[in-house]
């Protein structure tokens, strides 16, 4: 679990706290920013030796609530930007796409990052990343607040462990 629950629960009360405050000041029409209702898992980045400043993060999101949630962006103190991006295959050829309109997850619905699919465009960056080390990343949704999530540092995916099948349309990298 890279959620950080223990240094968010405390935000989210205050952000209750200020809004049912807001609430009595300023009547009902007060919109409460609220912590996502999303379970991120299998948080991670590829590594970049000195000298390449690019990396690609990866992770699964889990939408817990009855409502849509759109992932908006990310970023990260370690570079200059993160970039929510798709692969596609058109006429033979693979190219990126950005998602520009961020990623729609609908309810209860999980939405996977991974290599040859949706990613996370890692530009910019400031130092090398070697295995192991954990990135601190934060993910902006419409409507809620940002939600912090630890990338590690790995040289494959989590579930990629030799002997495992794998996933349906899923191609080797
Ligand atoms: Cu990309």
């Amino acid at each position: 679990m890279t959620l950080l629950p223990d240094a968010r629960l405390p935000d989210v009360r205050c952000l209750a706290l200020a809004a049912a405050v807001a609430g009595l000041l300023a009547g009902p029409a007060v919109a409460a920013t609220v912590a996502a209702p999303v379970e991120i898992r299998d948080a991670w980045m590829r590594p970049a030796a000195a000298g390449m400043s690019m990396s690609s993060g990866y992770m699964t999101l889990r939408n817990t609530s009855a409502r849509p949630v759109r992932l908006r962006g990310a970023a990260t103190p370690v570079a200059r930007s993160v970039t929510l991006h798709r692969s596609v295959v058109s006429g033979g050829v693979a190219r990126m796409e950005t998602l520009g309109e961020g990623l729609v997850i609908a309810p209860g619905a999980t939405a996977v990052f991974r290599p040859g699919g949706n990613h996370m465009m890692v530009e910019g960056l400031a130092h090398p990343l070697k295995v192991g080390d954990k990135v601190p990343v934060t993910l902006s949704f419409d409507g809620q607040a940002a939600t912090s999530v630890v990338f590690e540092v790995r040289a494959a995916a989590p579930d990629a462990a030799p002997g495992a099948p794998m996933p349906a349309g899923m191609k080797m990298r």
